[in-house]
């Protein structure tokens, strides 16, 4: 580290290096997750990133955002992947030619001008559009960004709660185990066996030419993946009929529609429009999560499997999400602390950063994915959640914890959580964009403003498009 402090946070290398990490992964309109591994547009992604870009250029982040949406299909739904046209086919899997969203999303509003998947991902959009506008309220209103995207906001909300409400409980089922963001979580193992995979020979993984096997999921989840999303596609993304195969309640993605229901609150008072609505759906919503996924034995929220309804015995990091809803009744905010701060999650203990999945749980490993190492959203969530119930001197912790690793490690997409390692792909953007978001917080830096190319200046003189 540029200080010699093996163990301090090194602000201008972390600066520097989250700087060169979002300019080169800008491709003009919006940010790639990754330039091998992730070469499209993320859905919850481009969320976390325009936090992070907030601070660099507040237009860009605007624009990173406005990408985005205008993507979303006229259904509501934003699609987990925006695809760049000018990207070879064979850079990712699933490719647009797997999707086929303009053809087999037609009934269901897919845009015609651009391809994208047909799933979805965590709802962090609203509460990032809060975010970005309040770097920058100014350019925001000459813009006319929330007022433009107040209404996308809300169709995306009312997606959710209304064609996702696969229970009729009031809450969000996924039905992949991509839409909830962490892709093989042990969580979804019993309710993936019911899955019969994809043979093989029939799809050509690209992940593995960019990462080591060991970090990634294995074939045989690749399969049931491939199956997943292939007859949600062949039913066209329709989400009335049978129930499908896959049906979960998840609380990582629910806790954050509440969060981002809470911003559209704010968003709607900003626009002239009323807040009320959004309020009284957040209530509800935390209501049905308490009810439908709190379990007082682990001292956690668990997912649950829509197919038996049952809760799925497994602690996810997903799990203490719900510490980032404003209204969760204290007590149960108190007792989520004790649980990231206890054996399982080892937070300010044996663990350097909150893992993703259980340390003792038997489905442990600190390399692979989901299954273990942290991730830095997870534990900007987290530390964000510390602080809104009270426990500040904690998220301080996290927080220089989450600055170091994440300089470390070269803004790795995830790390070991033990000893912060590095693992997956590095020069992840939302690593990049997070890590800048918590050093500004921390007055480790000023919201400086850069001005990085001609396009941006173009935005910033109030261009929308
Ligand atoms: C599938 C882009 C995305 C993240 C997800 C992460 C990973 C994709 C993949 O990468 O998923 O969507 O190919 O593995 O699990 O959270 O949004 O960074």
């Amino acid at each position: 580290m540029e200080s010699g402090e093996p163990h301090q946070p090194a602000p201008p290398r972390l600066l520097r290096g989250a700087r060169r990490v979002l300019l080169d992964n800008w491709t003009g309109t919006s940010t790639v997750p990754s330039r091998g591994l992730y070469p499209h547009q993320w859905s919850w992604d481009s969320a976390f990133i325009a936090i992070g870009l907030r601070h660099l250029s507040a237009p860009r982040a605007q624009r990173e955002l406005e990408t985005l949406l205008s993507a979303q299909w006229g259904d509501g739904r934003i699609p987990h992947i925006v695809f760049n046209p000018a990207v070879p086919l064979d850079a990712y899997f699933p490719s647009p030619d797997f999707w086929r969203s303009s053809r087999a999303g037609a009934a269901a509003g897919a845009p015609a001008a651009v391809e994208t998947s047909g799933i979805v991902q965590p709802p962090v959009h609203a509460l990032a559009c809060l975010l970005v506008h309040r770097a920058d309220p100014r350019t925001s209103a000459r813009r006319g960004f929330l007022a433009r995207l107040y209404p996308k906001l809300a169709a995306w909300h009312r997606y959710l709660t209304e064609a996702r409400d696969l229970g009729g409980h009031g809450l969000v089922a996924v039905v992949h185990p991509w839409e909830p963001g962490m892709d093989n979580s042990p969580c979804w193992d019993a309710p993936l066996k019911r899955i019969e995979p994809a043979a093989p020979g029939t799809f050509r993984r690209a992940d593995l030419h960019h990462g080591a096997a060991a970090d990634r999921p294995t074939d045989l989840d690749y399969g049931r993946y491939v199956r997943l999303a292939a007859d949600y596609r062949d039913r066209g993304y329709r989400d009335d009929g049978p129930p499908p195969a896959f049906a979960v309640e998840d609380p990582g993605v629910n806790a954050l529609l509440i969060a981002s229901e809470h911003a559209l609150a704010e968003i709607a008072t900003a626009v002239g429009a009323a807040p009320a609505p959004h309020r009284a759906r957040a209530r509800r919503l935390t209501d049905a999560l308490v009810k439908r996924l709190w379990d007082p034995a682990t001292g956690l929220f668990l997912c649950r499997d829509l197919r038996d309804d049952t809760l799925i015995p497994e602690r996810g990091a997903a799990g203490l999400l719900p510490l980032i809803v404003p209204g969760l009744p204290p007590a149960l905010a108190a007792h989520l602390i004790r649980t990231a701060t206890g054996p399982h999650f080892g937070l300010g203990a044996a663990a350097r950063l909150v893992p993703s999945y259980d340390l003792l749980g038997a489905a442990f490993d600190a390399s692979r994915y989901w299954r273990g190492p942290a991730w830095f959203n997870v534990n900007w969530l987290v530390e964000r959640g510390l602080r809104l119930h009270g426990a500040a001197p904690l998220a301080d912790t996290l927080r220089s914890a989450a600055l170091e690793v994440a300089v470390s490690s070269g803004f790795a997409e995830y790390v070991d959580p033990y000893t912060g390692q590095a693992r997956g792909t590095r020069n992840f953007s939302w690593t990049a964009a997070l890590a800048l978001d918590l050093l500004v917080a921390s007055g480790g830096a000023g919201a400086e403003p850069v001005a990085w190319d001609r396009e941006t200046a173009a935005v910033e003189a109030g261009g929308t498009d």
